[in-house]
């Protein structure tokens, strides 16, 4: 029998998002998405920061955790590094991956672990009400800025194609079918794939909603954009926010982290026999 998104749901509660926030759109396209890949739920990985996007692991019933805030993407490449062969998805907020979370999101990039990393960008921290995060615009009004954001906006996009980011792409949390396109496409990619989603809070961003999306969003793929070209996904990247595009904006192949590694050799280290071990000389040269 085909799966279906319900074999990916918890049985446990339902998503209490504002009614019309974007992470529906999400949830709803990461599960078609796991359902389309034929992915056995028992071998998919979700690992999330801390936010309102962050509490996806909630609601599904694969193998979760909801780390600390800024914290998973670091907390999945562990993971990564322990079992390889599971489909790790990574899921977090604006705030919680270009914040907080940078360091993280930068290295994991430059080392390639097989990683599909989705941010939810609404500009806000939604959970905390409404404060600017790292993708708001500059002069714009909010709870921790009064009379207006001094900083200019961290443009996602261009960081991930500067900094060897191997699968670069956008999608819009009100464009499912092509949102779930893009996390097969993300999924089947070897390397770190990144999706920057478009995603509306419609309690605390009320600029950047459904409609001003319909309207400035447009597919990559159809506007004879060639995703192995760096210079002209750079300037693609730099439409916002006359206009939006979404879908591949660049993809390159190149070696995993665990094939960079020599100790991955004999595969993941849950597959390693660590019976004949012994870890007492160790334990012997640190207990001074
Ligand atoms: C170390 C730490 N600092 C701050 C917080 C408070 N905090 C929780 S979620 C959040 C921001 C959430 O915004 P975002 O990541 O954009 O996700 P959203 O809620 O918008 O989905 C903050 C600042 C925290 N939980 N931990
Ligand atoms: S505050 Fe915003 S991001 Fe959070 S659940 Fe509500 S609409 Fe969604």
């Amino acid at each position: 029998m085909p799966r279906t998104p319900k074999d990916y749901t918890s049985t446990e509660g339902k998503p209490n998002w504002c009614p019309g926030c974007g992470d529906f759109g999400i949830e709803a396209a990461m599960k078609q998405a796991m359902a389309q890949l034929d992915l056995d739920p028992d071998k998919v990985m979700l690992i999330t920061g801390i936010g309102c996007g962050a509490n996806m692991p909630s609601w599904f019933s694969t193998y979760g955790l909801i780390t600390l805030h800024g914290r998973a993407v670091a907390v999945a490449t562990g993971a990564h590094l322990a079992n390889h062969e599971l489909s790790t998805f990574v899921e977090g907020g604006d705030g919680d991956g270009y914040g907080i979370g940078m360091g993280h999101f930068i290295h994991a990039m430059r080392r390639n672990p097989n990683l599909t990393y989705i941010v939810g960008n609404n500009t806000v921290y939604g959970l905390t009400k409404g404060q600017v995060s790292p993708t708001s615009a500059k002069g714009c009004a909010g709870p921790s800025t009064p009379f207006g954001n001094p900083d200019p906006p961290v443009n996602p996009i261009a960081l991930a194609l500067a900094n060897h980011c191997s699968f670069v792409a956008r999608g819009y949390a009100g464009n499912l079918p092509h949102l779930v396109n893009l996390i097969k496409e993300a999924h089947n990619h070897k390397g770190f794939s990144f999706i920057d989603v478009l995603q509306p809070c419609v309690t605390y961003d009320k600029v950047h909603g459904y409609k001003y999306y319909q309207d400035l969003t447009y597919d990559l793929q159809q506007s004879n954009h060639d995703t192995t070209n760096q210079e002209a996904a750079f300037k693609k990247a730099f439409e916002p926010p006359e206009k939006y595009p979404i879908g591949i904006f660049y993809k390159e192949e190149r070696p995993i982290y665990v094939e960079e590694l020599p100790q991955f050799k004999k595969g993941p280290l849950t597959r390693h026999d660590i019976s004949k071990i012994d870890v007492k000389p160790l334990f012997e040269e640190y207990s001074f």
